[in-house]
Protein backbone atom coordinates (compact mmCIF):
# COMPACT_ATOMS: atom_id res chain seq x y z
CA UNK A 1 0.00 0.00 0.00
CA UNK A 2 1.46 3.46 -0.65
CA UNK A 3 1.07 6.77 1.54
CA UNK A 4 0.09 9.00 -1.81
CA UNK A 5 -1.22 8.14 -5.01
CA UNK A 6 -0.92 11.74 -7.01
CA UNK A 7 -3.09 11.11 -10.28
CA UNK A 8 -4.44 12.87 -13.22
CA UNK A 9 -1.40 15.33 -13.45
CA UNK A 10 1.03 15.83 -16.66
CA UNK A 11 4.31 14.75 -15.33
CA UNK A 12 7.57 15.87 -16.46
CA UNK A 13 10.42 13.57 -15.35
CA UNK A 14 13.29 14.74 -16.82
CA UNK A 15 15.26 11.59 -17.30
CA UNK A 16 18.39 11.13 -18.68
CA UNK A 17 17.36 11.56 -22.57
CA UNK A 18 15.26 14.03 -21.86
CA UNK A 19 14.03 16.03 -25.68
CA UNK A 20 11.30 17.82 -26.95
CA UNK A 21 9.71 14.79 -26.98
CA UNK A 22 9.55 14.23 -23.43
CA UNK A 23 8.48 17.28 -22.57
CA UNK A 24 5.75 16.28 -25.29
CA UNK A 25 4.65 12.92 -23.71
CA UNK A 26 4.34 13.80 -19.87
CA UNK A 27 3.03 11.02 -17.27
CA UNK A 28 -0.03 11.27 -15.55
CA UNK A 29 0.52 10.04 -12.36
CA UNK A 30 3.15 8.68 -9.56
CA UNK A 31 3.13 7.79 -5.73
CA UNK A 32 5.00 8.82 -2.60
CA UNK A 33 5.45 6.28 0.16
CA UNK A 34 7.95 7.32 3.38
CA UNK A 35 8.84 10.61 1.68
CA UNK A 36 10.23 8.88 -1.88
CA UNK A 37 8.41 8.23 -4.86
CA UNK A 38 7.18 4.74 -4.86
CA UNK A 39 5.52 4.48 -8.11
CA UNK A 40 5.49 6.09 -11.68
CA UNK A 41 3.23 5.75 -14.13
CA UNK A 42 1.10 3.48 -12.87
CA UNK A 43 -2.33 3.26 -10.40
CA UNK A 44 -1.67 1.95 -7.91
CA UNK A 45 -3.78 1.13 -4.33
CA UNK A 46 -2.68 4.06 -1.96
CA UNK A 47 -4.17 5.23 1.39
CA UNK A 48 -5.04 8.36 0.08
CA UNK A 49 -5.19 9.95 -3.91
CA UNK A 50 -4.49 13.93 -4.78
CA UNK A 51 -5.97 15.23 -8.10
CA UNK A 52 -3.75 17.27 -9.50
CA UNK A 53 -6.58 18.18 -12.31
CA UNK A 54 -4.13 18.21 -14.95
CA UNK A 55 -1.71 19.92 -13.97
CA UNK A 56 1.98 20.20 -14.37
CA UNK A 57 4.33 18.47 -12.08
CA UNK A 58 7.91 18.59 -12.24
CA UNK A 59 11.32 17.73 -10.19
CA UNK A 60 12.00 20.01 -7.76
CA UNK A 61 14.78 22.50 -9.03
CA UNK A 62 18.42 22.40 -8.03
CA UNK A 63 20.21 25.70 -7.51
CA UNK A 64 23.70 23.99 -7.51
CA UNK A 65 25.85 27.11 -7.32
CA UNK A 66 25.01 30.04 -4.88
CA UNK A 67 26.97 32.50 -2.30
CA UNK A 68 23.39 33.05 -0.75
CA UNK A 69 24.93 33.61 2.79
CA UNK A 70 25.80 36.92 2.89
CA UNK A 71 24.41 40.34 5.17
CA UNK A 72 24.09 43.91 3.29
CA UNK A 73 24.68 44.93 -0.27
CA UNK A 74 26.99 46.13 -2.78
CA UNK A 75 24.86 48.56 -3.86
CA UNK A 76 27.66 51.42 -4.26
CA UNK A 77 29.82 49.04 -6.40
CA UNK A 78 26.67 48.79 -8.73
CA UNK A 79 26.62 52.21 -8.91
CA UNK A 80 30.51 52.08 -10.00
CA UNK A 81 29.74 49.60 -12.42
CA UNK A 82 27.47 51.88 -14.09
CA UNK A 83 29.27 54.91 -14.42
CA UNK A 84 32.07 52.49 -16.18
CA UNK A 85 34.39 50.68 -13.39
CA UNK A 86 35.03 46.69 -13.79
CA UNK A 87 34.06 43.98 -11.62
CA UNK A 88 38.28 43.48 -11.81
CA UNK A 89 39.07 47.32 -11.02
CA UNK A 90 36.72 47.22 -7.82
CA UNK A 91 38.39 44.16 -6.57
CA UNK A 92 41.68 45.25 -7.24
CA UNK A 93 40.74 48.59 -5.29
CA UNK A 94 39.73 46.58 -2.27
CA UNK A 95 36.57 46.10 -2.67
CA UNK A 96 34.18 43.53 -4.17
CA UNK A 97 34.30 40.61 -2.65
CA UNK A 98 36.26 41.65 0.72
CA UNK A 99 33.79 43.83 1.09
CA UNK A 100 31.15 41.50 1.71
CA UNK A 101 34.16 39.67 3.98
CA UNK A 102 34.30 42.47 5.93
CA UNK A 103 30.30 42.68 6.27
CA UNK A 104 30.14 38.98 7.45
CA UNK A 105 33.17 38.88 9.49
CA UNK A 106 31.09 41.64 11.39
CA UNK A 107 28.00 39.54 11.63
CA UNK A 108 27.33 36.17 14.08
CA UNK A 109 25.56 33.19 13.05
CA UNK A 110 22.55 33.88 13.99
CA UNK A 111 22.47 37.27 12.03
CA UNK A 112 23.98 35.53 8.88
CA UNK A 113 21.38 33.14 8.96
CA UNK A 114 18.14 35.81 9.53
CA UNK A 115 19.51 37.56 6.75
CA UNK A 116 19.36 34.54 4.03
CA UNK A 117 16.96 33.22 4.70
CA UNK A 118 14.52 35.28 3.05
CA UNK A 119 16.47 34.12 0.14
CA UNK A 120 15.79 30.69 0.84
CA UNK A 121 12.51 31.30 0.34
CA UNK A 122 12.65 33.13 -2.22
CA UNK A 123 14.27 30.23 -4.18
CA UNK A 124 11.68 27.27 -2.91
CA UNK A 125 8.34 29.65 -3.70
CA UNK A 126 9.31 29.04 -7.10
CA UNK A 127 10.33 26.09 -6.57
CA UNK A 128 13.53 24.96 -5.94
CA UNK A 129 13.90 22.23 -3.20
CA UNK A 130 17.59 21.84 -2.87
CA UNK A 131 20.10 24.30 -2.80
CA UNK A 132 24.07 24.79 -2.73
CA UNK A 133 25.44 27.30 -0.52
CA UNK A 134 29.27 28.02 -0.18
CA UNK A 135 30.99 29.68 2.27
CA UNK A 136 33.85 32.22 0.89
CA UNK A 137 32.94 35.95 2.65
CA UNK A 138 34.64 34.10 5.74
CA UNK A 139 38.60 33.73 4.86
CA UNK A 140 40.40 32.86 8.03
CA UNK A 141 39.61 29.91 9.74
CA UNK A 142 36.82 30.97 12.75
CA UNK A 143 35.02 32.89 10.19
CA UNK A 144 34.45 30.24 7.67
CA UNK A 145 33.43 27.50 10.20
CA UNK A 146 30.73 30.08 11.65
CA UNK A 147 29.37 30.19 7.79
CA UNK A 148 29.42 26.81 7.31
CA UNK A 149 27.66 26.39 10.39
CA UNK A 150 25.19 28.99 9.58
CA UNK A 151 24.36 27.35 6.15
CA UNK A 152 23.86 24.14 8.19
CA UNK A 153 21.31 26.22 10.21
CA UNK A 154 19.67 27.05 7.24
CA UNK A 155 18.95 23.84 6.17
CA UNK A 156 17.54 23.42 9.54
CA UNK A 157 15.16 26.01 9.84
CA UNK A 158 14.31 25.67 5.89
CA UNK A 159 12.10 22.66 4.08
CA UNK A 160 14.22 23.20 1.38
CA UNK A 161 17.66 20.63 0.98
CA UNK A 162 20.84 22.97 1.39
CA UNK A 163 24.04 21.57 0.94
CA UNK A 164 27.30 23.34 1.59
CA UNK A 165 30.86 23.60 0.01
CA UNK A 166 33.59 25.35 1.19
CA UNK A 167 34.93 28.24 -0.70
CA UNK A 168 37.79 29.32 1.52
CA UNK A 169 39.67 30.07 -1.10
CA UNK A 170 37.94 32.69 -2.85
CA UNK A 171 40.14 35.52 -2.11
CA UNK A 172 43.15 35.94 -0.19
CA UNK A 173 42.35 38.26 3.01
CA UNK A 174 44.09 41.53 3.72
CA UNK A 175 47.55 41.59 5.16
CA UNK A 176 48.18 37.84 4.10
CA UNK A 177 50.29 36.85 1.44
CA UNK A 178 48.47 34.16 -1.23
CA UNK A 179 50.75 31.34 -0.29
CA UNK A 180 50.21 31.70 3.68
CA UNK A 181 46.67 31.92 3.57
CA UNK A 182 46.62 29.23 0.70
CA UNK A 183 48.56 27.00 3.77
CA UNK A 184 45.99 28.10 6.40
CA UNK A 185 43.16 26.86 3.89
CA UNK A 186 44.66 23.79 3.48
CA UNK A 187 46.01 22.56 7.24
CA UNK A 188 43.75 24.24 9.04
CA UNK A 189 40.47 25.06 7.25
CA UNK A 190 39.85 21.90 5.29
CA UNK A 191 40.39 19.27 8.15
CA UNK A 192 38.45 21.26 10.18
CA UNK A 193 36.00 21.58 7.79
CA UNK A 194 35.91 17.57 6.65
CA UNK A 195 35.85 16.57 10.79
CA UNK A 196 32.91 18.58 11.78
CA UNK A 197 31.51 17.47 7.92
CA UNK A 198 30.21 20.70 7.42
CA UNK A 199 30.90 20.42 3.80
CA UNK A 200 30.00 18.10 0.43
CA UNK A 201 33.23 20.05 -1.49
CA UNK A 202 36.15 22.38 -1.68
CA UNK A 203 35.77 25.33 -4.53
CA UNK A 204 38.36 27.45 -5.34
CA UNK A 205 38.15 30.84 -7.36
CA UNK A 206 40.28 29.99 -9.87
CA UNK A 207 40.98 33.78 -11.68
CA UNK A 208 43.97 36.43 -12.89
CA UNK A 209 42.18 38.16 -9.05
CA UNK A 210 42.28 34.89 -7.51
CA UNK A 211 44.11 31.67 -7.56
CA UNK A 212 46.52 29.94 -9.74
CA UNK A 213 46.60 26.51 -11.39
CA UNK A 214 49.47 25.43 -8.99
CA UNK A 215 46.82 26.22 -5.90
CA UNK A 216 44.04 24.85 -7.63
CA UNK A 217 46.38 21.59 -7.51
CA UNK A 218 47.51 21.55 -4.29
CA UNK A 219 43.88 22.43 -2.51
CA UNK A 220 42.44 19.40 -4.36
CA UNK A 221 45.19 17.21 -3.24
CA UNK A 222 43.50 18.54 -0.05
CA UNK A 223 40.23 17.99 -0.89
CA UNK A 224 40.38 14.38 -1.91
CA UNK A 225 42.68 13.12 1.78
CA UNK A 226 39.65 14.34 3.08
CA UNK A 227 37.09 12.98 1.01
CA UNK A 228 35.42 16.18 -0.77
CA UNK A 229 34.37 16.87 -3.66
CA UNK A 230 36.22 19.67 -5.85
CA UNK A 231 34.45 22.27 -7.89
CA UNK A 232 36.04 25.01 -9.42
CA UNK A 233 35.29 28.65 -10.43
CA UNK A 234 36.96 28.32 -13.69
CA UNK A 235 37.50 30.83 -17.07
CA UNK A 236 34.92 33.19 -15.74
CA UNK A 237 36.77 36.62 -16.33
CA UNK A 238 40.09 35.05 -18.24
CA UNK A 239 41.30 31.77 -19.58
CA UNK A 240 43.55 30.19 -17.77
CA UNK A 241 43.05 26.75 -18.46
CA UNK A 242 41.54 25.96 -15.31
CA UNK A 243 38.67 24.08 -16.25
CA UNK A 244 40.43 21.74 -18.22
CA UNK A 245 42.91 20.72 -15.10
CA UNK A 246 39.77 20.75 -12.84
CA UNK A 247 38.20 18.21 -15.58
CA UNK A 248 41.65 16.00 -15.03
CA UNK A 249 41.54 16.31 -11.29
CA UNK A 250 38.52 14.84 -10.95
CA UNK A 251 36.12 18.17 -10.31
CA UNK A 252 32.19 17.11 -10.16
CA UNK A 253 31.87 20.53 -12.04
CA UNK A 254 33.31 23.93 -14.08
CA UNK A 255 31.42 27.01 -13.43
CA UNK A 256 31.52 30.21 -15.12
CA UNK A 257 33.48 29.17 -18.28
CA UNK A 258 32.89 31.69 -20.50
CA UNK A 259 36.40 31.55 -21.31
CA UNK A 260 36.45 27.82 -21.44
CA UNK A 261 38.60 26.59 -24.66
CA UNK A 262 38.75 23.69 -26.93
CA UNK A 263 41.17 21.48 -24.52
CA UNK A 264 38.86 22.35 -21.44
CA UNK A 265 35.73 20.99 -23.11
CA UNK A 266 37.72 17.94 -24.21
CA UNK A 267 38.95 17.49 -20.86
CA UNK A 268 35.58 17.88 -19.46
CA UNK A 269 33.55 15.82 -21.78
CA UNK A 270 36.57 13.14 -21.03
CA UNK A 271 35.88 13.10 -17.27
CA UNK A 272 32.00 13.68 -17.48
CA UNK A 273 32.55 16.69 -15.29
CA UNK A 274 29.64 19.33 -15.33
CA UNK A 275 29.67 22.65 -16.76
CA UNK A 276 27.61 25.19 -14.60
CA UNK A 277 26.28 28.28 -17.12
CA UNK A 278 26.02 31.07 -14.45
CA UNK A 279 23.73 33.51 -17.55
CA UNK A 280 23.15 36.18 -14.46
CA UNK A 281 26.51 37.07 -13.22
CA UNK A 282 26.92 37.48 -16.86
CA UNK A 283 24.36 39.56 -17.37
CA UNK A 284 24.64 41.54 -14.30
CA UNK A 285 28.97 42.39 -15.05
CA UNK A 286 27.57 43.02 -18.86
CA UNK A 287 30.25 40.47 -20.14
CA UNK A 288 29.79 40.05 -23.82
CA UNK A 289 32.18 36.63 -24.24
CA UNK A 290 29.73 33.89 -23.90
CA UNK A 291 30.87 30.71 -22.88
CA UNK A 292 31.10 27.68 -25.55
CA UNK A 293 27.90 25.81 -25.56
CA UNK A 294 27.94 24.58 -28.84
CA UNK A 295 31.15 22.88 -28.15
CA UNK A 296 29.94 21.58 -25.15
CA UNK A 297 26.75 20.36 -26.62
CA UNK A 298 28.51 18.89 -29.71
CA UNK A 299 31.30 16.88 -26.94
CA UNK A 300 28.31 15.73 -25.03
CA UNK A 301 29.61 17.55 -21.57
CA UNK A 302 26.35 17.80 -19.16
CA UNK A 303 25.52 21.89 -18.84
CA UNK A 304 23.74 22.88 -15.67
CA UNK A 305 22.16 26.39 -14.94
CA UNK A 306 22.29 27.86 -11.92
CA UNK A 307 22.19 31.61 -10.09
CA UNK A 308 25.16 32.49 -8.23
CA UNK A 309 23.15 34.11 -6.41
CA UNK A 310 25.44 36.52 -4.05
CA UNK A 311 25.83 40.39 -3.31
CA UNK A 312 28.72 41.23 -6.00
CA UNK A 313 28.16 39.50 -9.54
CA UNK A 314 24.53 38.26 -8.95
CA UNK A 315 21.51 40.02 -6.83
CA UNK A 316 19.36 37.98 -8.79
CA UNK A 317 17.10 36.38 -6.57
CA UNK A 318 15.44 33.40 -8.99
CA UNK A 319 16.70 30.34 -10.56
CA UNK A 320 13.88 30.59 -13.41
CA UNK A 321 15.54 34.20 -14.46
CA UNK A 322 18.54 32.32 -14.84
CA UNK A 323 16.87 29.37 -17.20
CA UNK A 324 15.46 31.95 -19.09
CA UNK A 325 18.29 33.96 -19.30
CA UNK A 326 20.28 30.49 -20.34
CA UNK A 327 17.86 30.32 -23.42
CA UNK A 328 17.86 33.82 -24.74
CA UNK A 329 21.92 35.03 -23.82
CA UNK A 330 23.82 31.72 -24.91
CA UNK A 331 21.42 29.86 -26.95
CA UNK A 332 19.73 27.00 -24.82
CA UNK A 333 16.45 25.23 -26.00
CA UNK A 334 13.77 24.91 -23.25
CA UNK A 335 14.82 20.85 -22.47
CA UNK A 336 18.49 21.46 -21.73
CA UNK A 337 17.75 24.59 -19.51
CA UNK A 338 15.20 22.98 -17.65
CA UNK A 339 17.86 19.48 -17.35
CA UNK A 340 20.10 22.42 -16.20
CA UNK A 341 18.03 23.35 -13.04
CA UNK A 342 17.25 19.95 -12.44
CA UNK A 343 19.00 16.74 -13.07
CA UNK A 344 22.51 18.30 -14.47
CA UNK A 345 22.64 20.69 -11.42
CA UNK A 346 21.52 17.58 -9.27
CA UNK A 347 24.94 15.94 -10.75
CA UNK A 348 27.20 19.19 -9.96
CA UNK A 349 26.05 18.90 -6.53
CA UNK A 350 27.48 15.00 -6.37
CA UNK A 351 23.63 14.11 -5.89
CA UNK A 352 22.61 13.20 -9.63
CA UNK A 353 20.92 9.90 -7.65
CA UNK A 354 19.23 11.89 -4.95
CA UNK A 355 17.73 15.44 -6.76
CA UNK A 356 16.87 16.46 -9.54
CA UNK A 357 14.40 13.58 -11.30
CA UNK A 358 11.34 12.36 -10.51
CA UNK A 359 11.88 8.83 -10.46
CA UNK A 360 11.00 5.41 -8.50
CA UNK A 361 13.34 5.50 -5.36
CA UNK A 362 14.14 9.32 -5.34
CA UNK A 363 12.83 11.78 -2.67
CA UNK A 364 9.31 13.07 -3.39
CA UNK A 365 10.42 16.82 -4.21
CA UNK A 366 8.72 18.26 -6.72
CA UNK A 367 6.00 21.40 -7.78
CA UNK A 368 2.89 21.44 -9.24
CA UNK A 369 2.27 24.58 -11.93
CA UNK A 370 -1.31 25.27 -13.59
CA UNK A 371 0.55 26.16 -16.97
CA UNK A 372 -0.01 24.87 -20.57
CA UNK A 373 3.97 23.22 -20.69
CA UNK A 374 6.78 22.87 -19.32
CA UNK A 375 8.72 25.26 -21.50
CA UNK A 376 6.30 27.77 -20.45
CA UNK A 377 8.82 28.59 -17.48
CA UNK A 378 11.64 29.40 -20.11
CA UNK A 379 9.16 32.08 -22.26
CA UNK A 380 7.55 34.04 -19.96
CA UNK A 381 9.91 35.98 -17.48
CA UNK A 382 8.86 36.63 -14.32
CA UNK A 383 5.49 36.23 -11.97
CA UNK A 384 5.61 32.25 -12.54
CA UNK A 385 5.01 30.55 -9.39
CA UNK A 386 4.12 26.62 -8.32
CA UNK A 387 0.50 26.23 -6.72
CA UNK A 388 2.34 24.10 -4.41
CA UNK A 389 5.89 22.65 -3.70
CA UNK A 390 6.79 19.16 -2.00
CA UNK A 391 9.51 18.23 0.24
CA UNK A 392 9.69 14.26 0.89
CA UNK A 393 6.65 13.74 -0.08
CA UNK A 394 4.94 17.00 2.39
CA UNK A 395 3.06 20.08 0.85
CA UNK A 396 5.69 23.29 1.69
N1 LIG B 1 32.76 34.52 -8.82
C1 LIG B 1 31.53 35.03 -8.64
O1 LIG B 1 30.76 35.26 -9.52
C2 LIG B 1 31.29 35.22 -7.22
N2 LIG B 1 32.48 34.67 -6.66
C3 LIG B 1 33.30 34.31 -7.61
O2 LIG B 1 34.38 33.81 -7.38
C4 LIG B 1 31.14 36.66 -6.86
C5 LIG B 1 31.28 36.92 -5.39
C6 LIG B 1 31.19 38.38 -5.03
O3 LIG B 1 31.47 39.28 -5.84
O4 LIG B 1 30.83 38.64 -3.87
FE1 LIG C 1 30.19 31.94 -7.84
Amino acid sequence: MHDVLFDNARVYPITAGATADTLRDPASCFAVTGGLISAFDEIVPARRTVDLGGQLVLPGFVDCHTHLLYTGDRMAEHAMRLAGATYEEIARAGGGILSTVDQVRAADEATLVEASLPRVNALLAEGVTTIEVKSGYGLDTANELKMLRAIRELDRRSPARIHATFLGAHAVPRGHSRDDYLREVIDEMVPAVAAEKLADSVDIFVESIGFDLQELRRLARAASRHGLHLRVHAEQLSAMGASGQAAILGALSCDHLEYAEPADVDAMASAETVAVLLPGAFYFLRETRKPPIGAFRQAGVAMAVASDLNPGSAPIVSLLTNAHMACILFGLSAEEALMGITRHAARAMGLADRAGQIAVGRPADFSVWDLPGAEFLVYQLGGLRPDAVYVAGARV
